[in-house]
C-alpha cells in the first residue's frame, strides 16, 4: 500500500514536473550509485549529503540530479557537498552531461581529458576544489560549452588553446587565482559570445590581444594581478564593456585617446606603468582608478570627461603642474584623490566647495599657498580632507567649522601658524585630527566651546610648539578611547546605506567560498574598492575581488545610472608608534593613537588618561612633563606602546605598569625617575635602553652599575648618534615597508582576534628588520620576542 501510494505520488509529481522528476533510466542509477560508492566525504561521522541517493528512489528526485524528460541525466551539482579525494575519473560514465557542478569541494587531484569529449557540456564548474596538474585545454574547445568555471583553484595549471575561428559558444570564462599560464592566444577574439572574462591573479603574460577588446558582448574584463605586458593598443572596443580591471600589471606606455566610445563604468588601471597624459575619453564613467603608474599630466579641460564620474584617483603618479581648476566641473565626484604626486600651485577655491565631495584627498604634493581663506559651502559633504605634506601655509580656514561630517582632518607636515584650532571642537563626528609638524602654539584647551568629540580615534599633535598644562576635563571629551570592547574593522563608506548593504551580503556569500580562510572573516566587513588597501593588503584584495564581481553585477543589471554603485575609501595615516614612522593603511575603529611629543607640554600627566582603556599608541615624549607616572595607567588593557621619554618625570615606576600585558614597547629614558624596575614577563622583554637616563633607576634590565653615566639622549630623527653600527638606514623604505606591515596586520588583526595578530605582526616586523639591518640577528638575538625600533 505505501509503496503504491508513494508510486501514485511520484507519478504525480512527474506528470507535474517532467522535466525534472521523470523517471530515472536504470542504468543511470546504476552508473549513479556507482559513483557515490566511489566518492568520498571530508566528514565521514556526519550524515553523507547524498542520503537522498537511495536506490528505492527515482533517481531523478535525487539531490543535485537534473534529467531529461525521457529520464537521461544530463546536470549534477554537486556543489559544496564536502566531497573530498581525486574522484574525477569516476564521472566518465557521464558523458551526455550538459552541466557539472563540483564546486567548493575538496576534490584534489587533476582534471582528466575525457571531459573534452562530453559533447552536450555547456557548463562546467569546478571552482574551488584543491585541483592540480595542468588542466587538458582541449576541454575549452567543446563546442557546446557556455560556461566554465576553474577559479580558485591555485595549483591548477594550464593555457589557453588556440580558438577555432568557428563561432565558439563560450560565454563566461572564469580562471581567477589559478596557476594559468602562457598569453592570451589572439583567436579568443573568436569566441565572439563571450561576455565575462574573468583572468584575475593568475601567471599570464604577453601583450593584451587587442581582439579581446573588439568582442562584440563582452561586459566584463578582467586581468588583474598578472604579468600582462606592452602597450595598450586597441582600436575599437566592444560597446558593451561596463567593467574594464587591468590592474597590477607591468602595461606601459600613453593609452592613446578616443578609442573607448563605450558603455564603460569601471575602469581599474592602477598599479602598471602608464605614461603620458592621463586618457580623457571615458564620460561614462563612474569609477576611475589610475593610481600608481608613471602618468606625468593632467589635461587642464579634465573636468569636461568627469561628469559622470563618482570616483577618480591619480594618486601616486608623476603628476606635475597646477591642478586644473576644470576638475570642478565633476559636479557628482565624490571621492578625489590627487595624493603621493609632485602637484604645485595652489589649492584651486573651487575644490572645497564642490556639493558632493565626501573625500578630497592632496596630500604628499608640493601645493603651496595660504590656506587660511579656503571658502567651504554651507551643505559640504566633506568627511576626509587630507591636505598633510605640503607646503600650506597660514591659518586653519575658519569655514572648516561648516563640514559637520569631517571624520577625518589630516593638515599635519606643512607651515601652518595657528593656535589649536577650537572651531573643530564642535564637529562631533571628528575621528582623525593630524596637526603634526607645523607651527601651532599655545594651550590646546578650548574654553568657549561644550563641543566633543565622542569618537576620536587619533589625535596627532607632535612637532609643534604647543604648550602649558594640560587639564584633565579635556580627556573626558573623548569617549571613544574610554570604550572598553574591542572594535571591529571599520571603514569609511560612501553612498547610501542600502547600496552598501547590498554590496556587503553579495560579498559576504561569495567570500565565503575563497580558499584562502583569512577571507571568511570579511563577511561583516564591506571591502574596499579604494587602491590603498588592494595595495597594502592581499586578503582584502582577494574580497576585493569578489566585491567588484558584486558590485558590477549590480551594475550591468540596473538602469538607474546609480544603482549599485557604492563606493570607498580607505584613509591611510603616517603616525609614528614604537619610535617608527608608519602609515596606517586602513584606519580601524580599534586602532587608538594619542601622540603629543615634541612639544612644551609641562605640568602633571593627567590621571583621567588612564580611562581610555581602548588607547592603542601614547606618546608624550620630549615634552616638560613633571610629576609622577599615574598608577591608572594600568587602566590601559589594549596600551602596546608608551613612550614617555625626555621628560622630566619623577618617583616611582608604578607596578601597574607591569600588569599591561599588551605593551610591547615601551620607552621611559631620560627622566628623573627612581627606585626599583618593577618585574613582570612583560617587563623583561624591555632592553636597557627603555629605562635609561633616569639616575634613580636599578634593577633588571639594567647593569648594576648604573653611575657610569649615560649616553646622550637620541636626536629628534629618532637615531642615537652612539649606536655603534655605520649602516645608512633608509627611513623612507622602512616606512613604506612597515606601512605595508601595518596595513595587511591591521587588517587581518581585527578578523583573527588580536592575539594571533600580534603575533603574526612580530614575527613579520622581525623578518623585515632582518632584511634592513642584517646585524640585528646578532644584536638581539633569535631568543628576544620583541623589537624595539628606537634602539638605533
Ligand atoms: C560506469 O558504470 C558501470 C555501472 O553501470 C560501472 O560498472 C563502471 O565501473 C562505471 N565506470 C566508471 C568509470 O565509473
Ligand atoms: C532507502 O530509503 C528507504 C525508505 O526511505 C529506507 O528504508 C532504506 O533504508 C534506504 N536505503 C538506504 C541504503 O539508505
Ligand atoms: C556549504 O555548506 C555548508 C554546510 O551545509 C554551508 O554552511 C555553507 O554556507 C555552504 N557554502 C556555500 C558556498 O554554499
Ligand atoms: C553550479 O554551477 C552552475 C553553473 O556553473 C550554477 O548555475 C549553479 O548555480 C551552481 N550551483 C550552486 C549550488 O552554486
Ligand atoms: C560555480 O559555482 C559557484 C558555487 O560554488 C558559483 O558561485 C559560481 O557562480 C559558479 N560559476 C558559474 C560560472 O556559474
Ligand atoms: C575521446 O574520444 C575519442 C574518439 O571518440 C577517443 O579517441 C579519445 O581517446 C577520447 N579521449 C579521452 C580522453 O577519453
Ligand atoms: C605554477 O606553475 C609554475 C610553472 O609554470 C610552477 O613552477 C609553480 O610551482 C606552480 N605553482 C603552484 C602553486 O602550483
Ligand atoms: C559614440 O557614442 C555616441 C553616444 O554616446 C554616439 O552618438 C556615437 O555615434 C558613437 N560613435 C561611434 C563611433 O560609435
Ligand atoms: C616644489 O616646488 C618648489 C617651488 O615652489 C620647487 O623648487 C621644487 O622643485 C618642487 N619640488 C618638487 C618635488 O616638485
Ligand atoms: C613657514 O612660515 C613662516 C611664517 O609663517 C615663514 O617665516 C617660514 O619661512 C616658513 N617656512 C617654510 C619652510 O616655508
Ligand atoms: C557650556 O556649558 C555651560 C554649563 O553647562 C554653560 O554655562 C556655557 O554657557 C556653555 N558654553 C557654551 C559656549 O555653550
Ligand atoms: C599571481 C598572484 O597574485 N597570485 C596570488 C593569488 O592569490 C593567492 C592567495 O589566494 C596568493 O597566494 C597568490 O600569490
Amino acid at each position: 500500500m505505501k509503496t503504491l501510494l508513494h508510486y501514485l505520488f511520484l507519478l504525480c509529481f512527474n506528470i507535474l514536473l517532467p522535466a525534472v522528476h521523470s523517471q530515472c533510466i536504470k542504468d543511470q542509477q546504476q552508473s549513479l550509485l556507482h559513483l557515490k560508492k566511489s566518492l568520498q566525504f571530508d566528514q565521514p561521522s556526519r550524515q553523507t549529503p547524498l542520503i537522498s541517493w537511495n536506490s528505492s528512489t527515482d533517481c531523478c528526485s535525487w539531490v543535485g540530479v537534473t534529467c531529461t524528460s525521457d529520464g537521461h541525466v544530463v546536470g549534477l551539482d554537486l556543489s559544496n557537498k564536502t566531497i573530498s579525494g581525486p574522484i574525477l575519473g569516476s564521472f566518465a560514465n557521464f558523458s551526455n552531461l550538459r552541466v557539472l557542478n563540483l564546486s567548493s569541494n575538496t576534490i584534489s587531484g587533476t582534471v582528466p581529458g575525457f571531459f573534452a569529449n562530453f559533447s552536450k557540456l555547456t557548463s562546467l564548474n569546478l571552482s574551488g576544489c584543491w585541483l592540480n596538474g595542468i588542466f587538458p585545454n582541449e576541454i575549452f574547445q567543446v563546442p557546446t560549452l557556455q560556461t566554465i568555471d576553474l577559479s580558485a583553484n591555485f595549483k591548477l595549471g594550464g593555457s589557453l588553446p588556440e580558438f577555432p575561428k568557428k563561432i565558439g559558444s563560450l560565454q563566461s570564462l572564469s580562471l581567477s587565482e589559478t596557476n594559468f599560464s602562457g598569453s592570451l592566444p589572439d583567436s579568443i577574439g573568436n569566441l565572439k559570445m563571450l561576455s565575462t572574462i574573468d583572468l584575475s591573479n593568475c601567471s599570464f603574460h604577453g601583450s593584451i590581444p587587442s581582439s579581446l577588446f573588439s568582442l562584440p558582448l563582452l561586459s566584463q574584463l578582467n586581468l588583474s594581478h598578472n604579468q600582462f605586458s606592452g602597450e595598450l593598443a586597441f582600436s575599437n572596443v566592444s560597446s558593451n564593456l561596463v567593467t574594464l580591471d587591468l590592474s597590477f600589471n607591468n602595461l606601459e606606455g600613453q593609452i592613446s585617446v578616443s578609442i573607448f566610445n563605450s558603455t564603460v563604468k569601471t575602469v581599474d588601471l592602477h598599479s602598471n606603468k602608464l605614461q603620458g597624459p592621463i586618457p580623457t575619453f571615458l564620460p561614462s564613467a563612474k569609477y576611475l582608478d589610475y593610481s600608481i603608474n608613471n602618468f606625468s599630466s593632467i589635461p587642464s579641460n579634465i573636468g569636461d570627461f568627469l561628469t559622470n564620474t563618482l570616483f577618480f584617483s591619480l594618486s601616486s603618479n608623476n603628476l606635475h603642474g597646477l591642478i586644473p581648476a576644470s576638475i570642478c566641473n565633476a559636479s557628482n565626484l565624490q571621492i578625489l584623490n590627487l595624493s603621493n604626486n609632485s602637484l604645485s600651485g595652489m589649492i584651486p577655491q573651487c575644490l572645497t566647495a564642490m556639493r558632493h565631495l565626501s573625500v578630497l584627498n592632496l596630500a604628499r604634493n608640493n601645493l603651496t599657498g595660504s590656506i587660511s581663506n579656503v571658502e567651504v559651502t554651507e551643505d559640504s559633504s566633506l568627511q576626509i580632507l587630507e591636505i598633510g605634506g605640503n607646503q600650506l601655509y597660514g591659518k586653519v580656514p575658519k569655514s572648516l567649522a561648516k563640514c559637520t561630517m569631517l571624520e577625518v582632518l589630516n593638515i599635519g607636515n606643512n607651515n601652518i601658524t595657528d593656535s589649536f584650532p577650537c572651531l573643530l571642537k564642535n564637529i562631533s563626528t571628528l575621528r582623525v585630527l593630524i596637526l603634526r609638524s607645523n607651527n601651532f602654539y599655545g594651550g590646546i584647551e578650548c574654553l568657549n566651546t561644550n563641543g566633543t568629540w565622542p569618537g576620536v580615534q587619533i589625535i596627532d599633535l607632535a612637532h609643534n610648539n604647543f604648550s602649558g598644562e594640560i587639564q584633565g576635563i579635556l580627556w573626558r571629551t573623548w569617549r571613544e578611547m574610554m570604550a572598553t570592547e574591542n572594535g571591529s574593522l571599520s571603514t569609511i563608506a560612501f553612498g547610501s546605506h542600502t547600496k552598501r548593504k547590498t554590496l556587503a551580503s553579495m560579498t559576504a556569500t561569495s567570500c565565503t567560498r575563497v580558499s584562502d580562510k583569512s577571507c571568511r572573516g570579511y563577511k561583516n566587513v564591506v571591502p574596499s574598492r579604494a587602491h590603498e588597501s588592494c595595495l597594502s593588503d592581499p586578503t582584502n584584495r582577494l574580497c576585493n575581488r569578489y566585491a567588484d564581481a558584486g558590485s558590477s553585477n549590480a551594475d550591468a543589471g540596473t538602469s538607474n545610472a546609480d544603482d549599485g554603485y557604492s563606493l570607498e575609501y580607505s584613509v591611510s595615516v603616517t603616525v609614528t608608534s614604537k619610535g617608527l614612522e608608519m602609515e596606517l593603511v586602513k584606519i580601524l575603529s580599534i586602532f587608538t593613537l594619542i601622540d603629543f611629543s615634541s612639544n612644551n607640554f609641562s605640568g602633571p600627566i593627567p590621571t583621567e588618561i588612564g580611562e581610555f582603556k581602548a588607547l592603542c599608541v601614547l606618546n608624550l615624549s620630549r615634552n616638560a612633563f613633571t610629576g609622577e607616572i599615574p598608577s591608572k595607567f594600568g587602566n590601559m588593557q589594549v596600551l602596546e606602546s608608551l613612550d614617555l621619554s625626555q621628560n622630566k618625570l619623577s618617583g616611582h615606576i608604578p607596578p601597574q605598569l607591569a600588569e599591561l600585558t599588551f605593551l610591547s614597547f615601551l620607552d621611559l629614558s631620560y627622566n628623573q625617575l627612581v627606585g626599583r624596575i618593577p618585574t613582570s614577563n612583560q617587563f623583561s622583554t624591555f632592553p636597557p635602553s627603555s629605562f635609561t637616563g633616569n639616575k634613580g633607576l636599578r634593577g633588571f634590565p639594567l647593569t648594576v652599575d648604573n653611575k657610569a653615566g649615560f649616553p646622550p639622549p637620541p636626536t629628534m630623527n629618532g637615531r642615537s648618534p652612539n649606536s655603534g653600527h655605520h649602516h645608512e638606514v633608509n627611513w623612507d623604505l622602512i616606512s613604506a615597508e612597515i606601512g605595508f606591515i601595518v596595513g595587511f596586520g591591521v587588517a587581518v588583526g581585527s578578523l583573527v582576534s588580536c592575539k594571533r595578530w600580534r603575533k603574526w605582526y612580530y614575527r613579520a616586523m622581525y623578518n623585515i628588520l632582518l632584511k634592513i639591518f642584517p646585524q640585528l640577528e646578532e644584536r638581539i638575538g633569535i631568543h628576544r620576542k620583541h623589537v624595539h625600533i628606537n634602539q638605533w
